[in-house]
């Protein structure tokens, strides 16, 4: 590589580095609800990422494992894949990378000692530090309405600290109205758990009325839900009028995308309990449908399967209201960041959001965006450098426009709402 084109990569690196970054989906709390923020090293162990793993080396019995104390599962999955073994998956990797970069010693492999350091954390203390080595300047929590343990901020003062957004959360909805019935029941809505002609009307008015409650009580970015692969639309069913007269009505009269992640396969194993799904690919003519019909609307999308991004990248030159985001759960490792973010920029330029985090514990967002970011700038550097070599002038101020958009502006163009800086 020649020199000029060395001093370009790195200076991609360094812009990449220096750009604080809007996390648009995390299972995050802000400190105000309490128990609900995870953080620490029998969180980070016991992460469903690494419960998986340790189950395909370790015989324990399922029940036995989930018996346990935390910090019982904590040690038998740090003995498994840290001790007994070297931790070179993504998700183990991690794990060292957290404890590198807080000065926790992981070298000694003694738990106890882990905990140790752990223990001298100071948690508001401890949440800037967490940022700040992450450069994250926001993060966008999942907020889910039946959750009784969120009930008392919602209900109360909301979220305190201005870094945290909420999105919310909505699977059940669309997906087992048996359960968000009795749920909505509970919170004094008028709707039975058997849909009929005389009562869909009613049912429809008042999840619109929920939806229109809860985004306005959360002050909500956007509304989410997870589907299965294989989601279909229109179809003859339940979910198809509540996704078209309850929350795209909604989502349009409130200004809101609805964000969708598609390909997850619940419980495949549900002995793994959280650890039991897996991906499954989806038909896009679903969500081309969906975009066809409700061109008001906009749509941030997320699929599971590998084999679903590249005409999710197509079907996004088609319909300026969808936006691409993250590379999800099992995507969400170094040889996929790397192709899907490659093959984005080549169809999408700057109009897509390279990642989001997912992190359910505090510290991941270290290790998460540290190793994304090298990527995204890896990818960008090599763009930069060919577009050099075709006589373009790639310039500072022409790379940090483009990461910020990449890391903020897409997002909070999309939500409609002015950028938190
Ligand atoms: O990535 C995860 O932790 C998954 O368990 C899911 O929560 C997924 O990200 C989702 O939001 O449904
Ligand atoms: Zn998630």
């Amino acid at each position: 590589m020649l020199a000029q084109e060395e001093g370009l990569r790195r200076l991609t690196h360094e812009v990449v580095q220096q750009c604080p970054v809007t996390d648009m989906h995390t299972h995050l709390y802000s400190a105000d609800f309490d128990s609900l923020l995870l953080w620490g090293i029998d969180e980070l162990l016991t992460y469903h990422y690494l419960i998986a793993e340790m189950f395909r080396h370790s015989d324990v019995d399922t029940d036995t494992f989930w018996s346990w104390s935390k910090q019982e599962q904590a040690n038998h999955v740090f003995q498994t894949l840290f001790v007994e073994r070297t931790p070179i998956s993504e998700a183990t990797q991690a794990v060292v990378g957290v404890c590198q970069r807080l000065g926790m010693p992981i070298l000694s492999k003694d738990i106890d000692e882990l905990r140790e350091a752990w223990g001298s954390r100071k948690l508001t203390e401890h949440i800037d530090d967490v940022l700040r080595i992450a450069n994250v300047r926001y993060i966008v929590m999942t907020n889910d309405p039946f959750d009784s343990l969120e009930h008392p901020v919602w209900m109360n003062e909301g979220v305190s600290d201005q870094r945290f957004g909420a999105a919310l959360r909505i699977d059940s909805l669309l997906l087992n109205w048996t359960f968000a019935s009795n749920r909505m029941k509970a919170q004094g809505y008028t709707v039975t758990e058997q849909w009929t002609d005389a009562n869909r009307d009613s049912q429809l008015e008042e999840t619109r009325r929920f939806l229109r409650d809860w985004a306005r009580r959360m002050d909500a970015l956007y509304i989410a839900a997870s589907l299965p692969g294989t989601f279909d639309y229109p179809a003859d069913d339940y979910g198809t009028a509540v996704l078209e007269e309850a929350i795209l009505p909604v989502c349009k009269e409130l200004n809101l995308p609805l964000a969708l992640m598609i390909g997850v396969k619940r419980q495949v194993n549900p002995a793994l309990l959280l650890a039991g799904d897996r991906s499954e690919c989806a038909d896009i003519n679903a969500l081309e449908r969906l975009l066809v019909r409700h061109p008001a609307n906009r749509f941030m999308v997320t699929m599971l399967a590998r084999e679903n991004q590249h005409e999710l990248a197509v079907l996004a030159r088609k319909f300026r209201n969808v936006l691409p985001f993250g590379c999800w759960w099992f995507l969400h490792i170094e040889s996929m960041i790397d192709e899907m973010t490659r093959f984005r920029i080549e169809l999408l330029g700057t109009s897509f959001v390279p990642q989001h985090s997912d992190c359910r514990v505090l510290e991941q967002l270290i290790t998460k965006w540290c190793y994304s970011r090298t990527i995204i700038a890896n990818a960008l550097a090599h763009k930069y450098i060919r577009l050099q070599r075709e006589g373009w002038q790639v310039e500072r101020h022409h790379i940090e426009r483009d990461v910020d958009e990449l890391f903020n502006g897409q997002f909070w163009k999309f939500v409609g709402r002015e950028r938190k800086d």
